[in-house]
């Protein structure tokens, strides 16, 4: 089964799942439409829906955002392109003398079992730190804090209670339960 996306880091979190799943997981790296919504759902469900008019064998995609409460859940769905242009310093400005620092990840799955599309979603909540902090992981992972360490100071622990992981777990939960 094909994992659709142009980010590595999704890829390696989501390969390592599928490998105590033993499901087997190909990296089909490409950037792809996103039709634009409010709801994280909505988009992941559309984009598969576009990309499963062209690819006709079953694949998935991951469509996941930080929301920010004392920002009205900003950057959420647009989570990618404020990472692209304000990152994580810009965040952190945004959030100078804010003192509800709370905020979650979120991950949506879209699966395409070759006919239809299935849906699973993934929540981790924390807070957004005071500085940068931490070298590994990607995207916003120096600034989330989850209890006393960001993501990126988790290392590979993070993959154990991340949204993305919560996600594809319900997904390689579903199909095991199918094959047997
Ligand atoms: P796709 O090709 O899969 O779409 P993308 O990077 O554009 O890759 P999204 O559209 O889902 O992915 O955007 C999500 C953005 O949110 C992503 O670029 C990161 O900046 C951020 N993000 C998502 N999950 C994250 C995580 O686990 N840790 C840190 N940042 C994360």
């Amino acid at each position: 089964m094909k994992f659709i996306t142009s980010n590595e880091g999704k890829f390696r979190e989501a390969k390592e799942l599928a490998e105590m799943f033993s499901i087997e997981i190909e990296w089909l790296r490409m950037e792809y439409e996103e039709p634009q919504a409010l709801e994280l759902e909505e988009i992941a469900r559309k984009s598969a829906e576009i990309l499963s008019e062209k690819i006709k064998e079953p694949f998935f995609i991951e469509d996941s955002g930080l929301f920010i409460e004392a920002l009205n859940g900003f950057p959420g769905p647009y989570s990618s392109y404020v990472f692209k242009t304000i990152g994580n310093e810009g965040i952190i400005k945004l959030m100078a003398g804010i003192k509800n620092r709370k905020a979650y990840f979120k991950a949506i799955v879209a699966y395409f079992d070759g006919s239809k599309i299935k849906t699973f979603d993934g929540i981790v909540h924390g807070e957004i730190a005071l500085e940068i902090r931490g070298r590994k992981g990607f995207g916003f992972d120096p600034i989330f804090l989850y209890g006393d360490r960001t993501f990126a100071e988790m290392g590979e622990e993070k993959n154990l209670v991340s949204h993305r992981r919560k996600a594809l777990e319900k997904f390689f939960t579903s199909i095991k339960v199918r094959q047997h």
